[in-house]
């Protein structure tokens, strides 16, 4: 890998996809090659980040659904502005676990079934709030209902993972229909391998693009 050429780097997935434990290999993987980095999450990553990602996850929580997109962005906008470009301009490479594929995803197809006038208005925000887009990211390909089942053995359901499989379907098509417009950038990834292929075809991948 390019230890010269910092990277900023999403992880993406339906849940339970197996995202945490690939950027732990991943991210072992950068500091035995001496790569600098960070690792981060949204919603997240920064103090007020941190604070609106309780309350969107929180059961307790009632927000509607233009609601909702708005506080991913409002807490985006925070961690970008304050955690990533920092880093990035500091020579550091960022490995983020979700980023704007998520709220096309969740938002876009989980909430709002893929309305176009909807997704138009995630683009205009993107474009106009987002100033760095990842340079590379992996999404975990797996069936929706077995990250279910995955994540489904650790804790209590959040409130995104309260929602119906229907919900979680609708998702999953909104990471088909990121890769299908975004495939230079977004890299799939067969998630129902073992953690360290899965670390392996990451990797490879980086080394190809950096080749190209
Ligand atoms: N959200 C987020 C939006 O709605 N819009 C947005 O814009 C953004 C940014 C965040 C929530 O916010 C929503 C989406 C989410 O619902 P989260 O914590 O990031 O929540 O998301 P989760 O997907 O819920 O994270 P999880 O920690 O549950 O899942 P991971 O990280 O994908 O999975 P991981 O690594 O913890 O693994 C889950 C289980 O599977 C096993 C692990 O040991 C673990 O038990 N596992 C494997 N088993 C078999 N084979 C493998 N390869 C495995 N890898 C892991």
């Amino acid at each position: 890998m390019n230890i010269l050429s910092p990277k900023f780097i999403s992880i993406e997935g339906t849940e339970g996809v197996g995202k945490t434990t690939a950027i732990d290999g991943f991210c072992q993987k950068l500091s035995s090659q001496g790569i600098a980095h960070i690792r981060t999450r949204e919603p997240g990553g920064s103090k007020l980040a941190e604070c609106l990602r309780e309350i969107l996850l929180s059961n307790k929580s009632d927000i509607d659904d233009d609601t909702e997109l708005l506080l991913m962005f409002a807490a985006r906008s925070d961690h970008v502005h304050k955690v990533i470009l920092p880093a990035l301009a500091d020579g550091k490479w960022v490995v983020c676990d979700r980023f704007i594929d998520s709220t096309v995803a969740y938002q876009g197809f989980g909430r709002y079934g893929g309305n176009p006038s909807k997704l138009a208005k995630i683009q205009y925000l993107i474009d106009g709030f987002v100033p760095r887009l990842p340079d590379v990211t992996f999404w975990l390909d797996l069936d929706p209902v077995i990250g279910i089942q995955r994540a489904g053995k650790r804790s209590v359901a959040d409130r995104f993972e309260s929602n119906d499989s229907s919900f979680f379907y609708r998702t999953y098509q909104g990471f088909i229909h990121q890769h299908q417009h975004h495939a230079h950038r977004i890299h799939r990834i067969h998630a129902n391998q073992s953690p360290n292929d899965i670390v392996s075809d990451m990797i490879r991948h980086i080394n190809q693009t950096d080749k190209s």
